[in-house]
């Protein structure tokens, strides 16, 4: 039966994809190009470092590496100023209510993210006190759809991953979940996420009952 629940972060709890969008957008401009919301798309649940690599090559653009790890870190410095300024009411809707919901029912509660900037995130939003567990881009050496973050999130649970569900926004994500034979719920759009073994709009639309019937 269910005893855990893993989350992402950006997509599922907070929306900091617009952050990282304008971040990005802003990089991008610096070096004489513009980049789309929908370029955006593909972005997300990817590393930093894999991040710059395709915008760069959508501008054409190539530098040695060295040079990329100075873009990367000047975005960076941009995307933390913007999240610096996040607060509770920036959690999406749903998220407090599913979390105290999960707590007072024992569930287990982790946080599966790829993002180095995730404790910063957690911590201005007021999340930080509901998880047992946070995996993030610090402590992963390989990102998804590799199923390394969430294996690690049951690992540091104690908890084996037939017991787990993952709340997850975007496919490479889902797909992570799937290969770390976990239940994944997608969130967003059934049509990009119709690998999961459910999809729902947001998180105001899942309650306890629903997941444990996945079991
Ligand atoms: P950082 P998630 C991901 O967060 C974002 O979706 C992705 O767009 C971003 O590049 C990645 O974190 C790394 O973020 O630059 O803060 O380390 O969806 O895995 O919570
Ligand atoms: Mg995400």
């Amino acid at each position: 039966g269910l005893q855990a629940c893993l989350f992402d972060l950006d997509g599922v709890l907070v929306d900091t994809a617009k952050y990282h969008y304008l971040a990005w957008k802003q990089l991008a401009n610096s070096l004489g190009f513009d980049f789309t919301e929908l370029q955006n798309e593909e972005l997300k649940g990817i590393s930093r470092v894999e991040s710059l690599k395709k915008i760069l090559t959508w501008g054409g653009l190539d530098f040695p590496q060295e040079r990329q790890d100075e873009l990367a870190s000047l975005k960076n410095s941009w995307y933390v100023e913007m999240i610096s300024e996040m607060k509770v009411d920036e959690v999406l809707p749903g998220s407090f209510e599913l979390l105290e919901e999960l707590r007072t029912n024992q569930i287990k509660i982790a946080l599966g993210s790829a993002s180095k900037n995730a404790q910063l995130i957690l911590d201005n939003t007021g999340l930080t006190p509901y998880f047992d567990a946070i995996v993030d881009g610090n402590v992963v050496s390989k990102s998804k759809p590799d199923p390394e973050v969430f294996l690690k999130g049951a690992e540091m649970l104690h908890i084996s991953p037939s017991g787990c569900v993952v709340f997850e926004d975007a496919s490479a994500g889902v797909e992570a979940a799937l290969r770390a034979t976990m239940k994944a719920i997608g969130i967003g759009s059934p049509k990009e996420l119709s690998k999961a073994h459910l999809v729902v709009e947001d998180l105001t639309k899942i309650q306890l009952k629903a997941i444990q019937n996945l079991f």
